[in-house]
């Protein structure tokens, strides 16, 4: 299986995030990706290769060109109002005001797009989430040109963004964006199974009222969860998209058992659906060890199991890196899963 390395990564680098009004450690870290390459290099996994570029009109298939023409300019914007270090919002439009209008104001437009104040945006965060979606690009042609899987390695991840908005520590939905080129590329149905701690909200946004994409997805309850406000289980889709989006909200805690039977609840959805190809966003958050989370997969008895049963789809499958927060054990975890998947 290839790898298609964002070798750009480092280049977003936030020292610090908020959480509880305190500025704590950023999770989302260079150390991760770095980690996850050595994994695949010291396994002999397969080729590591870089990105194609591709145009912005692809990206714009998925995202709003008002919502991309901010987010590239908005480091920017931040410095020229004599900002220093990395932006952040701190204000947003809620019920009963307006999000059609696009203000002037520099911090009132971070917070139109945007749902928390937890994702740095750094001066390289538009470049490197551009370059990881021409990662994600890269897989998804790689996949129409007949090969059988391929994996992205990239960060920041990209399961939160959603049409208009970042937040998650997601700028660009590398997933969403492979699936779009795939049905521009022929395919006619795309499955994403989303495998990270956290509810893919993004993803599942952008897709919602589609019947082109089954979106499934296997997370922490957002009642006590980020983030929060989606990934119920009686969010099934709207108009032509009603039965097209799966939520298998989980408690926190839930032990592995429990983990892959809402695991067999997925796959059996995604065979019934048919798809041509699979999208994995797989987070690796759900790790015992996660510092974030709170689910108890193990490196050698789980993770090789989630490969397996994506094995068993048969599906052309493109997995592409989400979260993962254990920065010592991400290559592994990631490794055995991919291992799983491929022997
Ligand atoms: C892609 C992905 O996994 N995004 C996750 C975003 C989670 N953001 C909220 C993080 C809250 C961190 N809490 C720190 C608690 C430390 N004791
Ligand atoms: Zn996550």
């Amino acid at each position: 299986m290839k790898t298609i390395y964002n070798a750009r990564h480092s280049e977003h680098a936030a020292q610090h995030e908020f959480f509880r009004g305190e500025k704590v450690e950023a999770f989302e870290k260079p150390a991760r990706a770095d980690f996850v390459l050595d994994a695949i290099r010291d396994a002999n996994f397969g080729e590591v290769i870089a990105p194609t570029p591709f145009p912005d009109s692809v990206v714009t298939r998925v995202h709003t060109e008002r919502y991309v023409n901010f987010i590239r300019g908005a480091h920017d914007e931040h410095l020229a109002l004599g900002g220093t270090g990395d932006a952040f919002p701190s204000v947003w439009s809620i019920r009963g005001m307006r999000s059609d209008v696009e203000p002037k104001n520099f911090a009132a437009r971070m917070g139109l797009y945007s749902f928390d104040s937890g994702t740095p945006l750094t001066p390289g965060a538009y470049a490197v989430a551009r370059a990881g979606a021409d990662c994600a690009l890269t897989g998804a042609a790689l996949l129409s040109s007949g090969e059988a899987s391929a994996f992205v390695l990239t960060r920041p991840p990209g399961h939160h963004s959603g049409s208009d908005f970042f937040g998650g520590y997601c700028f660009l939905n590398n997933a969403a964006i492979a699936a779009q080129s795939l049905l521009d590329n022929g395919c006619k149905r795309v499955a994403i199974l989303d495998v990270d701690y956290h509810h893919g909200n993004g993803t599942q946004e952008i897709f919602y009222s589609r019947n082109d994409v089954f979106f499934a997805s296997i997370h922490a309850d957002p009642a006590t969860d980020y983030p929060f406000f989606l990934g119920n289980a009686d969010e099934r889709g709207a108009g032509a998209g009603v039965g097209f989006n799966l939520n298998l909200p989980l408690a926190q805690g839930a032990s592995p058992d429990v983990w892959f039977s809402a695991l067999d609840v997925a796959t059996q959805r995604i065979e019934a659906f048919r798809p041509d190809v699979l999208i994995v966003s797989l987070g690796v958050d759900t790790y015992e060890g996660d510092p974030i989370s709170h689910f108890k997969l193990r490196t050698r008895e789980d993770y090789p199991r989630i490969g397996a049963a994506v094995a068993k789809l048969r599906l052309p499958t493109l997995f592409v890196l989400e979260g993962g927060y254990g920065v010592r054990e991400i290559g592994a975890n990631v490794i055995a899963t991919l291992g799983g998947f491929s022997s």
